[in-house]
């Protein structure tokens, strides 16, 4: 072999290597490999940054707002005239306030719903702000609602519906290059956008024709003009949970079967992430199990987002006003999305004043309060225990970890100097590692026997378990089944004041 060519596979071998090496958020499995060596490719797929960080803002907001908050309708028909558009006291600080107060994160604005108005002055229809009497036409809901989120130190999203019931273009090869045109305008104009929401709804056009949705080409305009954004729901890197009551599913697996993907997929791929949408059963109660595995010829990060009214509809309705879910609700929303591995976007609808309704404000801060009052303090960290740096486990930090590296019986005690009472279980994995977990349980000590209060099965970012009240002295988790060697970021026993049933 001449000199060059060895030189030649050495440069390719030393990229396979890196590329192999090099964690992703996706992984080929091949026919012949066994169990054993699928659920260890399993356990190393991870997040890309951009999960990462959308992972951890925990909860995010949805502002639906637009020319139905004034129709009072759910699902305009784009007929509606844009003079209706006119909030009197209109104040995205106000909003901001109300988010931040509640510990919410990130905020993502409908721009344009089914009706296809949009809240900001888009050159390529006349169906927008513009044509309302609005602060005089020349107002634009995007940009105030982007630089009250940027005050207060939120992220900030765009919602732009595909359906659009109002363009004439709407069924025909010419509205994708519309609705590109107006995703340049919002991921241009307006800073930084952290997430961007594409719904599936998709209707027929004046045509009788049903637009085919070029997705693709809009994933790869996001992903150049903003490559930190997620893209959620119709997109490559949220899903949606499946329901829009608020919970998510007992057993939620960041880590899903992508059957689509083959080698040239893959090869396509111009970055070490995704930049499709994965296929396959995103619906089912059971997702990412090592049954699934088991018949998968790829999987992929794919973790779950969950959406949620705090009223029952997505806009305002003055009939409403009474109807704001309950602080407790909220709660039990909170330990069901949260804490079952997910993100919880609660939508928030501005009235027609344009301000976030009064017993809306309440309710945020009411539903703060409560979660303030079970988490100020962690239990846990009164505890002895024989596992060395134990403090790593209660730093707040889910960065910081304590691998386990026995896969079936992790083991770790809780003893405390006096009894202590708590009724709430939480844990973290810390997932820059990858999603491990599948089962574990909590016990507690009583006259020489150890008693299970709480088990469960995934944790992966963050899991949270009520369980009756209990009062002791000796506590155990036992890890009894993960995929591979546990990093656990975080663990706490906590004592909530007024458990729900
Ligand atoms: C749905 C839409 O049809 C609703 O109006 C709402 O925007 C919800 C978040 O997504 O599919």
């Amino acid at each position: 072999m001449r000199k060059e060519t060895i030189i030649w596979h050495v440069l390719l071998l030393l990229v396979w290597c890196s590329r192999t090496a090099a964690q992703q958020n996706f992984v080929l499995l091949e026919a012949n490999e066994t169990e054993s060596e699928r659920i260890t490719k399993a356990a190393r797929v991870v997040p890309a940054p951009r999960q990462l960080r959308w992972q951890q803002l925990e909860l995010t907001a949805f502002f639906h707002f637009g020319i139905n908050t004034f129709t009072n309708r759910e699902w305009g028909d784009g007929k509606e005239n844009p003079a209706l558009f006119n909030p009197t006291a209109f104040d995205a600080t106000q909003w901001m306030a109300a988010a931040k107060a509640a510990g919410i994160k990130q905020v993502i604005l409908t721009a344009k719903h089914h009706d296809g108005f949009c809240l900001w002055p888009s050159k390529y229809t006349k169906h927008s702000v513009a044509a309302s009497p609005w602060q005089n036409g020349k107002g634009d809901v995007v940009k105030e609602v982007a630089k009250a989120a940027k005050d207060a130190g939120l992220g900030f999203g765009v919602y732009l519906s595909p359906w659009d019931r109002n363009s004439p273009l709407y069924g025909t090869e010419a509205y994708n290059e519309y609705f590109a045109n107006q995703l340049t305008e919002l991921l241009t104009q307006y800073g930084r956008i952290d997430e961007v929401w594409f719904d599936g709804a998709n209707g027929e056009g004046p045509n009788g024709k049903k637009q085919v949705y070029d997705f693709n080409r809009w994933y790869a305009l996001i992903r150049k003009l903003q490559p930190q954004a997620v893209i959620a729901i119709m997109g490559p890197d949220v899903r949606w949970v499946g329901t829009e009551t608020g919970h998510g599913r007992e057993t939620e697996w960041s880590v899903v079967p992508a059957n689509h993907m083959d080698e040239a997929t893959v090869a396509a791929l111009s970055q070490q992430d995704l930049a499709f949408k994965p296929m396959g059963d995103m619906m089912g109660t059971d997702l990412g199990s090592r049954a699934k595995i088991a018949d998968a010829r790829a999987l992929v990060w794919y973790p779950a987002e969950t959406d949620v009214s705090i009223r029952p509809g997505w806009f305002y309705h003055a009939e409403e006003d009474d109807k704001v879910k309950t602080a407790v609700q909220l709660l039990d929303i909170y330990f069901n999305s949260v804490g079952r591995n997910g993100v919880l976007l609660i939508n928030l609808p501005p009235d027609k004043r344009g301000r976030l309704h009064e017993n809306d404000v309440a309710i945020l801060k009411a539903w703060k309060k409560t979660r303030d009052s079970i988490f100020h303090q962690n239990l846990a960290k009164l505890a002895g225990t024989n596992i060395p740096s134990a403090n790593i486990l209660f730093d707040g930090n889910d960065a910081t970890d304590i691998p386990f590296s026995e896969k079936d019986s992790t083991i770790i005690p809780l003893d405390f100097a006096s009894p202590v009472t708590c009724n709430v279980l939480a844990m973290q994995e810390n997932i820059r590692h990858g999603q491990r977990i599948e089962a574990f349980v909590l016990q507690y000590e009583h006259n020489n026997t150890w008693h299970t209060v709480a088990s469960g099965s995934t944790v992966g970012y963050k899991r949270l378990v009520s369980f009756k009240t209990v009062r002791a002295t000796q506590f155990r988790i036992i890890i009894t089944q993960a995929r591979d060697t546990i990093h656990l970021a975080e663990m706490g026993l906590y004592f909530n004041p007024m458990p729900t049933p």
